[in-house]
C-alpha cells in the first residue's frame, strides 16, 4: 500500500484544499493529513477562523482522506514519515523546496496551487479580519 501524506491549516475549507486532497490521494493507495493544531497555528502565526477539532473533523469526512492526525511541531513529519510508512510527501507549490530534506525519507512532490482561492481572500471577500 503507497501511503502519502501532507500537512495543512485547512481553514474555512475551499476547493483549493480539496483539489490538492484529491490529487495527493490519486497518488497512492492511502492519504495521512496532518491538520495544525490551534497551538501549532498559533506558532504559525496564523489567526484561523475555525477550531482544531472542526477543521479535523471536516478533513476526516472526506472520500479522499483515509486518516487525520495533529500536526503540532515544524519538526514531526520525519517521525511520521517513518511511523505511518510514509512513501509520498506532498505540499501545493507554494512550499516548494522547503521539504526537499525529506527525500533522505521518502518522494516529495511539490502540486500547484488552485489558483484565485486562498483562506485570505475568503475572509476579505466575507469581511471578517
Ligand atoms: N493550497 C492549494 N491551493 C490553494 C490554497 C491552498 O493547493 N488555493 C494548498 C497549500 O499549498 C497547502 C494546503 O493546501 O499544501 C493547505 O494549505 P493551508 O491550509 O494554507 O496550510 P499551510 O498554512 O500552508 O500549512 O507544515 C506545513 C504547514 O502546516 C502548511
Amino acid at each position: 500500500m503507497k501511503r502519502v501524506i501532507t500537512y495543512g491549516t485547512f481553514d474555512l475549507f475551499h476547493i483549493g484544499h480539496l483539489n490538492l486532497l484529491e490529487r495527493l490521494r490519486k497518488l497512492g493507495d492511502h492519504l495521512t493529513v496532518a491538520v495544525s493544531t490551534d497551538e501549532f497555528n498559533m506558532r504559525k502565526e496564523k489567526i484561523c477562523s475555525m477550531p482544531f477539532a472542526d477543521r479535523a473533523r471536516i478533513v476526516s469526512a472526506l472520500r479522499c482522506v483515509d486518516a487525520v492526525i495533529p500536526e503540532e511541531t515544524w519538526e514531526q513529519k520525519v517521525d511520521d514519515i517513518r511511523t505511518h510508512g510514509i512513501a509520498i510527501f506532498g505540499m501545493g507549490h507554494d512550499w516548494s523546496g522547503r521539504f526537499d530534506f525529506l527525500e533522505e525519507h521518502c518522494q516529495v512532490v511539490y502540486l500547484p496551487r488552485t489558483e484565485g482561492i486562498s483562506t485570505t481572500s475568503l475572509k476579505e471577500q466575507i469581511g471578517e479580519k
